[in-house]
């Protein structure tokens, strides 16, 4: 009984992902499901894009967190719609869910939208068994953080298509390794697309901003 609970919540989840990808496809919309632990720089990394995307890209975000609208708060001097979801609210889960995304998406004029960015609430567990109807996961991983995490928390990574590996501006005071670090990955998910940068520096970004320009702009067709 408990584990058919379990199966029906993943389900509607995905219909409803299904649902909310369908219609992006339809308003030729890109989003961005952006995750990582609390702190690893998804807000910072948030507002480079914004200010390098800005200029070619009709942008919205989402931002999620259990508590506090600091967040979006943060990035309200770029002047482009932001929907806040404060979980604690109704339910204080420590992800976001698709039908709570569709509900932002009607707050937005997709019509005049390029690309939507969701900022997952931080936690490198839970945000990965919900889909959101997304075309990019994209999982942040800080060097702080040590080269484990790709083999410890196996699902946020091989469900991800790309990887940032931030704050690699620390590494002359860390005892880190890119190579072990780059194979804990590359055992997890052959596949996935890895940018090391730094979003205090803008180290790196240049890349990042050019992949997702191509795949916004292979979306919407602009
Ligand atoms: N040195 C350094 N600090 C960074 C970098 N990116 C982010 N930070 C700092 O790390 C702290 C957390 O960054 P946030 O962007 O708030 O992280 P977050 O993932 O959005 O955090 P939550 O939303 O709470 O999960 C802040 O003090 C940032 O200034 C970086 O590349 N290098
Ligand atoms: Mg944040």
């Amino acid at each position: 009984m408990e584990i058919k609970v379990l199966q029906d919540i993943f389900e509607s989840n995905r219909n409803m992902a299904d649902e909310i990808a369908a219609l992006l496809k339809e308003k030729k919309v890109y989003m961005i499901d952006l995750m990582s632990s609390p702190g690893s720089g998804k807000t910072t990394i948030t507002d480079r894009l914004i200010g390098a995307l800005k200029g070619s890209f009709r942008i919205a975000v989402i931002e999620g967190d259990i508590k506090t609208t600091k967040d979006a708060e943060k990035l309200a001097k770029h002047d482009i719609p932001i929907i806040q979801i404060e979980t604690a609210r109704f339910s204080g889960d420590c992800h976001l869910e698709s039908s709570w995304i569709r509900k932002c998406l009607d707050g937005f004029d997709l019509d005049n939208l390029d690309l939507v960015i969701i900022e997952n609430i931080g936690n490198l567990v839970c945000p990965a068994e919900f889909q959101l109807g997304d075309d990019e996961r994209i999982v942040v991983l800080s060097v702080t953080e040590g080269e484990d995490k790709p083999v410890k928390y196996p699902l946020m990574f091989n469900s991800s298509h790309t990887l940032l590996l931030n704050k690699i501006d620390l590494l002359p005071h860390l005892e880190y390794s890119m190579d072990e670090v780059m194979e804990n990955v590359r055992r997890t998910n052959p596949t996935i697309v890895t940018f090391p940068v730094s979003a205090k520096t803008g180290e790196g970004f240049d890349a990042v901003v050019a992949h997702l320009a191509r795949r916004i702009r292979e979306k919407t067709g602009k």
